[in-house]
């Protein structure tokens, strides 16, 4: 009997002790908010070392800060985003046109982007003016021509402008000047 007795204790323990741990676990995957953009469909050795980053949020002063990558690929946003769920980030990396993210993505889902490479003057577009530029530096081993990173300046380098010819950034106003960006 007081076998009996000790194993259904044991047992209402196991219990108790395995609803608890789920509703804590539970509690930390609902509660826990992304603070990070992964970097997706990017060359493999493109390896940006930092990313200008610029927060603007309603009431709020504009904020420009750089922020180093994690891995190449992970930009950790934790010291930039606050507790706001409004306003928009927007990144610029090297060689590659601006993109924007809305702070409301940033939620329980991971956030990813695939940035487009090709916007070599930092204007921007990337047009006619950025396909020159690679291709008046064809079989160089300049960096700021070679997109993929790869040490030469080829057609894939060419090939990489013209997948995104047209593509262009203006969603923000006042317009962002980024050379000003982190200087
Ligand atoms: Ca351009
Ligand atoms: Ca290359």
């Amino acid at each position: 009997m007081r076998a009996w007795y000790s194993l259904m204790v044991v047992g209402l323990l196991l219990v108790i002790g395995f609803l608890v741990w789920r509703d804590i676990n539970h509690s930390v995957q609902t509660t826990s908010r992304q603070t990070a953009v992964t970097l997706t469909d990017l060359p493999v050795h493109y390896c940006p070392k930092q990313v200008q980053v610029v927060v603007d949020q309603a009431n709020q002063p504009r904020v420009g800060k750089i922020i180093a990558l994690k891995n190449c690929r992970t930009i950790e946003l934790s010291s930039v985003l606050g507790t706001s769920t409004v306003g928009q980030i927007s990144f610029k990396l090297p060689l590659a046109l601006p993109f924007q993210i809305n702070v409301a993505d940033f939620g329980t889902q991971p956030v990813t982007y695939a940035p487009e490479l090709g916007d070599l003057n930092d204007d921007a577009v990337i047009d006619a003016r950025d396909e020159s530029l690679v291709s008046d530096n064809l079989f160089s081993s300049d960096n700021q021509f070679d997109l993929d990173n790869d040490g030469q300046v080829s057609v894939l380098d060419v090939a990489l402008v013209r997948l995104h010819l047209g593509a262009s950034y203006q969603v923000v106003d006042p317009p962002i000047d980024w050379s000003e960006v982190g200087q």
